[in-house]
Order: structure tokens, then sequence, then C-alpha cells
């Protein structure tokens, strides 16, 4: 006669089951960027998620900010296919913000957001790997409405694309697993002037409207304001200690990087969206606390402002709670970086 040994059966089941739970959660992200190549902190924040194997990117959308449309595109095909990483394909995404129009503000300081020209070739000159036919905006909506509530997003640029999704699409904001962005200032926390106006940080100022679309979709929000860019110190020891070990990866890296701090070996770099994606990898890297926040859209002197709140204030009252970052582990943070660009593929 058969008779079920329950307690075998238990534990046979917990064998089976425990491991998976405990194994790492592998994040599959769609990364969102107004790319600019190493040094610049797109570039290396890319670096990051594909040397981490915690993250699997199921593809790469491009957003004017830092640069061009094209020259963004251009740039991430290029590091795609010198890090030997083809396979993951790049999308076009929007070329220009949302309302927010070119102005001799924006010709004169940081940015080229707003430029037409054609993109100057990467080092060594253009990938041979192109874009997708497919823009950014039905890729993304139909990757997050394929697998909802499983795909993270990291928008480590101006939100124009983000917000154009959740605006075409009813259903979109509710089947994305979470947001994790690099944006905003928050004044309410140490650290929290802006970097562009004297209280807008770069990616929310590029597209306001776009960024308090998105900031108010109800999406799960983990926000990497310049409040934790500033816990950063990239020096030349660090990036010493990098290049220390030769791999394909840390000779890109002397390549980029090197000259600038042979020009300037005493100056200190600031990490910005690198943080967004180790926060991904390591949440324990980080310190937040949940605040409403919001983005001013008038046309005065806070354009693309952001503005954090325990409580609901007058004027916010769609905002909602997110997980705001304000402080990091810089020690361990940079060791966890070095270690992933030292790794081989
Ligand atoms: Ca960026």
């Amino acid at each position: 006669m058969f008779v079920v040994n329950w307690k075998n059966l238990v534990i046979a089941l917990f064998a089976l089951v425990v491991p998976a739970a405990l194994a790492a959660e592998t994040h599959r992200i769609i990364f969102d960027t107004d790319f600019i190549l190493p040094p610049g902190d797109d570039g290396l924040a890319l670096l990051l998620a594909l040397q981490s194997p915690e993250i699997e990117i199921l593809g790469i959308t491009t957003v004017a900010g830092n640069d061009s449309l094209e020259q963004a595109t251009a740039d991430v095909l290029w590091l795609l296919e010198h890090t030997g990483n083809v396979e993951i394909p790049v999308y076009r995404g929007a070329d220009m913000p949302w309302v927010h129009e070119k102005s001799d503000y924006a010709v004169r300081r940081f940015g080229e957001w707003y430029s037409d020209e054609p993109p100057t070739p990467p080092p060594g000159g253009f990938a041979s790997k192109s874009a997708e036919s497919e823009g950014a905006l039905e890729f993304i909506v139909s990757t997050v409405m394929d697998n909802p509530g499983e795909i993270t997003i990291v928008a480590i640029g101006p939100l124009t694309n983000i917000a154009t999704a959740i605006r075409s699409h009813a259903g979109f904001a509710a089947n994305v697993r979470r947001l994790v962005i690099m944006g905003g200032a928050v004044a309410l926390l140490p650290d929290g002037a802006g970097n562009i106006t004297p209280n807008a940080e770069f990616n929310f100022w590029v597209d306001p409207e776009a960024a308090r679309v998105t900031l108010r979709s109800g999406i799960p929000i983990m926000l990497s304001p310049l409040n934790v860019s500033r816990k950063t110190s990239l020096t030349k020891d660090w990036y010493e200690k990098m290049i220390a070990v030769t791999t394909p990866v840390t000779e890109l890296l002397e390549t980029t990087m090197g000259p600038r701090f042979e020009r300037e070996p005493d100056r200190i770099h600031l990490m910005y969206d690198q943080v967004a994606v180790g926060s991904l990898i390591d949440p324990t890297l980080v310190t937040t606390e949940e605040l409403y926040v919001d983005v001013d859209i008038d046309h005065g002197i806070s354009y693309g402002t952001s503005v954090g709140g325990r409580e609901i204030w007058p004027g916010a009252e769609g905002a909602h709670k997110m997980q705001v970052q304000y402080d990091l582990d810089w020690t361990r943070f940079i060791e966890m970086f070095i270690e992933r660009m030292q790794t081989n593929p």
C-alpha cells in the first residue's frame, strides 16, 4: 500500500521552493537614457548594468537630454558593440521635451537636448549595429503590457518617453513593476540645491511636464535625486584602483576617463545615474525617506523644480509618495562598482 510520508513530502517541497526564493532577484529592465559615453554618467551606469548578473536589460530606449536623440542613439550603439552586447536592442525615443523649447539659456548651459545637428562619430566611427525600426514608445508599452507587473524601468534621462507611455495607454502605469529614476533635488533633505537652475535638477528641468506626469502616475518609484549624487566622490585614487586590473571594460575606462584625471588630478567627480542602477542591484547601499514629490510646471523662476514633502501641501494634491534617496554608503558603493568593472562578462 502506498502511504504518503507527509514529513518527507514537506521537506522535498521545501527543498524545491526555498532555493528559488533565496536566489537573488533578477531585475528585467528597460533602460531609458539620455545617453553619453563614459566618463559621462549614463555610460558608466550602462556598464554597471551590463556587468551585473542581477540585471537583465530587455532593451535600451533613448531620449534627448545630455545630448540630441541621434547622438545618444549613436553613442549607445557604439558602447554595446564595443562591449560585445550587440544582442540588446536599442529604440529611438523622443527627440524633444513635451513643452520646453530651446532657449538662449539652454544653449549657454549644460546639455544639447534641443540640438538638431547630425551626430558626430564616436571614437573610431559609428557602430555597424543599428537601432530597431520600432520606436521607444511602442517597445516600452508592449514590453510592460506583455509582462504585467514584472518589468522595472530604469529612467536616467528626461522622463519624456516614460510620460508618453503613461499618457498613451490607460493600463500602462498599473502594470509597471517599479520605476527607478535619476532626477530631481529635494530641498527638504540635505544637499537639495539644483544643478541647472538654482533649485532644479537637469533631467526634470529639461521636461518638467513629463516629470510631473510620471511622478503622479502611481507607479512605485525609487527616486535618486541630487541629494544622494552629492554623497559620491570619484577621485583619481578610486579611478586608479579601477583600472589596476586589465579587462576589456577597464581598458575602455582607461581610454575614456584617463584623460580627464590627467587633466584635473585633484578634481572630485560625482556619480548620478550610476547610483540609480547601483541601488537596484543592492538597495542596502542607499538610505531613503518616503516623501510626496511633485514637480513645478509653472513657467516661472522655479520651472522644473522638484518639491518633496512629508504631507500633501496646497497645489500638490495629485502627488504620490515615493522612496527618496538621500544618503549612500560611498565606500561600499564604489568598491562594488570597481569589482563589477573588473569582472569579465
Ligand atoms: Ca542621464
